[in-house]
């Protein structure tokens, strides 16, 4: 409100103070995500800080972030030219590549790549069950197999394997053992990959510390080397299949059905090929397998939820049969289970960092259209965020009344007059705290707009 009201329009937004050359860097500390929180209680939800010289606008709350990355979606869209980010996807990464033309065809023939293979047509789809369903079945086996004896063990390494295996079959048409040292090596450095690129790390505000050697530096070579790596292995698949892949013949993974796809759209250059294949094979299983990870931390933490979920899939399944993908309808605990685990842990706390495309403002804006969808009527889903009337027990029981005054007078006002301000009057809104907020007078003109007002449509 403070921000609203008070603040002359395109003023940047407020933040700590930045000290030269580091700017705000030495004050992120390990947990980035809760210093901006911490920050927002301080600065407001729109704070700005620098990393090194770099301004940095942040965040909160799903207010200021549906605002940006919704509403003004394509000035939001970009991505800030990071050096690392030139290193994923052999500099050609769909997560991590700026806004541009080729960009959104890129986007568009990944995600209907993805699409095809998790909610498309039966055939794909049916694939991703079968993969995951041996892949889940080798797991239980292993984990079982490891617990013998009333062994206690962390059982992450064979989480991620599972999952890239699952991916790595629906990608590559190809699964590995859990014993596989180099398939381990390749899918076992997802923390150094996300330290790198993860909010707040150092290797792109700082770029001087790659003169010498220092801890950062060692980080970023060895993000270099995880990323030579990555999109290595992924290439070395698509250089296989190009030529031996079946005119006609129907997509048996997703590098296929990419192939193909590139095909009837040349204007994607052919190299973005594996480098898509890389983010898609790359980015799941990091994501799955953290999320995996997660669940099974709260499975045993919360012992009473983990046996109503048994009792729920007991219930439904039956012990004769594996849970499928048609159960899921049947199912609402668990999957009650799975948002309360997304919420609870908020494993993804802050987005890949992303740049504007043009000068932009938000929260500061007076733009009545906020509040209408796509079709020009007011989205109901926005303006019951509005919470003037409050909420609960205690909630206003003028709200209806009230809205329909204020429609009633508004509209016979601009029907009949205009408004015009006094430009001998500062055009700053000021207030006068209370209960209610209430305005400091302005002087205002009231012109009676043409023609003779109409007597009552009663
Ligand atoms: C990777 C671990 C990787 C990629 C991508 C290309 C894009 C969670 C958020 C975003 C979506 C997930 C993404 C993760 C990056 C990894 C991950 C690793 C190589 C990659 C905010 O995914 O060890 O290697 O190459």
């Amino acid at each position: 409100l403070r921000l609203l009201l008070l603040r002359p329009r395109r003023l940047e937004p407020p933040g700590p103070f930045p000290w030269p050359l580091i700017g705000n860097a030495a004050q992120l500390g390990s947990a980035p995500h809760l210093t901006f929180a911490r920050l927002a209680r301080t600065y407001g939800d729109v704070f700005q800080l620098r990393l090194g010289s770099r301004p940095v606008v942040v965040l909160n709350g799903e207010r200021a972030i549906r605002g940006a990355l919704v509403r003004q979606g394509a000035a939001f869209a970009g991505r800030p030219r990071f050096p690392s980010f030139q290193l994923v996807s052999g500099g050609r990464s769909l997560a991590f590549g700026g806004y541009s033309e080729l960009w959104k065809l890129q986007r568009r023939l990944a995600h209907s790549t993805v699409r095809a293979f998790s909610t498309g047509s039966p055939a794909p789809r049916r694939l991703l069950e079968q993969h995951l369903l041996g892949e889940a079945r080798a797991l239980v086996a292993l984990l079982v197999r490891g617990s013998a004896g009333g062994a206690f063990r962390d059982p992450s390494r064979s989480l991620v394997v599972a999952v890239a295996n699952v991916m790595s079959a629906l990608c590559f048409g190809r699964r590995y053992s859990h014993g596989d040292a180099e398939f381990l090596r390749l899918v076992g450095r997802n923390e150094q990959f996300g330290r790198t690129v993860g909010a707040g790390s150092l290797v792109d505000a700082l770029p001087w510390l790659q003169r010498f050697p220092n801890p950062v530096r060692a980080a970023y070579r060895a993000f270099r080397q995880l990323n030579r790596d990555f999109y290595g292995f992924v290439r070395g698949k698509f250089l296989q299949r190009r030529g031996r892949l079946r005119p006609g013949a129907a997509p048996r993974d997703m590098l296929d059905a990419f192939i193909s796809l590139q095909q009837e759209q040349p204007r994607l250059p052919l190299e973005h090929v594996p480098a898509t294949v890389t983010d898609i094979f790359g980015a799941s299983q990091d994501t799955l397998s953290t999320a995996l990870q997660w669940l099974i931390i709260f499975l045993i933490r919360y012992p009473k939820v983990q046996v109503k979920m048994q009792e729920e899939v007991d219930r439904i399944v039956g012990r004769d049969r594996l849970p499928c993908a048609e159960d899921q309808p049947h199912l609402p605990y668990v999957m009650a289970f799975l948002y309360e685990s997304m919420r609870f842990s908020s494993f993804v706390p802050v987005t890949i960092p992303h740049a504007t495309t043009v000068d932009t403002s938000i929260m500061e804006d007076f733009d009545p259209t906020r509040f209408l969808d796509e079709n020009g009527f007011i989205n109901k889903d926005l303006t019951s965020n509005v919470m003037i009337f409050s909420l609960g027990k205690r909630r206003c029981i003028g709200e209806e009344l009230s809205k329909m005054q204020l429609f009633l007078f508004t509209s016979i006002l601009v029907h009949q007059c205009n408004f015009i301000a006094n430009p001998n009057e500062d055009s700053k809104m000021d207030f006068t705290y209370g209960l209610t907020i209430k305005p400091n007078a302005l002087t205002i003109n009231f012109q009676m707009k043409l023609g003779k007002m109409p007597s009552l449509p009663l």
